[in-house]
């Protein structure tokens, strides 16, 4: 039985100070861009995407761990999420940025890990079926990160929060 606490708040990904990784929603450069990426550059500092040149190009559902230089964080987990509508199957896609993400931290021994809700921004996700993958495959894949003990997802609106919070009861509901 899983003891991996599952939790959504509102707030902003690059001010999490309590996690040991925060997820970047990046591009397939790994390039400072706008929403998540920006935040998330902005609060690292340019070494982040010196770092980041290493580490790129990724692929659609791929996940890359670096340094969280300027950031509260020891660890930044970029992912590329799909691009609804071009990008198929798009909630395997989705999943697997998940997926990816978690492991990666479990890896590298992290406790706590914090995602956006990937690809619901400029990538046009519709945010409830974003939401659904993003906690269904998050709680199917809770027995196999025995590290971890708590995945948080921030999300940047109220309504969001909101939304997500709702998807969460509903799957624990149902569950
Ligand atoms: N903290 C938490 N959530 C945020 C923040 C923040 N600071 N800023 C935006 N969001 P997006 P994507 C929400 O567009 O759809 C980038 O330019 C936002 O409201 O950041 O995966 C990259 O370079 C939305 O719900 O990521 C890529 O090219 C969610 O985070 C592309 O956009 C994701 O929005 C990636 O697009």
């Amino acid at each position: 039985m899983s003891t991996l606490i599952i939790e959504c708040v509102r707030g902003d990904i690059a001010n999490q100070p309590d996690m040991d990784a925060v997820v970047n929603a990046a591009n397939a450069q790994l390039l400072p861009g706008a929403g998540v990426a920006g935040a998330i550059h902005r609060a690292a500092g340019p070494e982040l995407a010196d770092a980041c040149r290493a580490l790129a190009p990724i692929a659609t559902g791929e996940a890359v761990i670096s340094s969280g230089f300027g950031l509260p964080n020891r660890f930044v987990i970029h992912c590329l999420g799909p691009i609804y509508g071009i990008d198929e199957p798009s909630a395997d896609l989705l999943a697997d940025c998940y997926r990816h993400a978690l492991k990666l931290a479990d890896d590298h021994g992290l406790a706590s890990i914090a995602f956006p809700a990937i690809s619901t921004g400029v990538f046009g996700y519709p945010f409830t079926e974003a939401a659904r993958v993003a906690i269904a495959t998050v709680m199917s894949f809770a027995d196999g990160v025995p590290c971890l003990e708590r995945v948080r997802f921030v999300l940047f609106s109220e309504a969001d929060q909101a939304e997500f919070q709702r998807v969460l009861d509903e799957v624990r509901k149902a569950d």
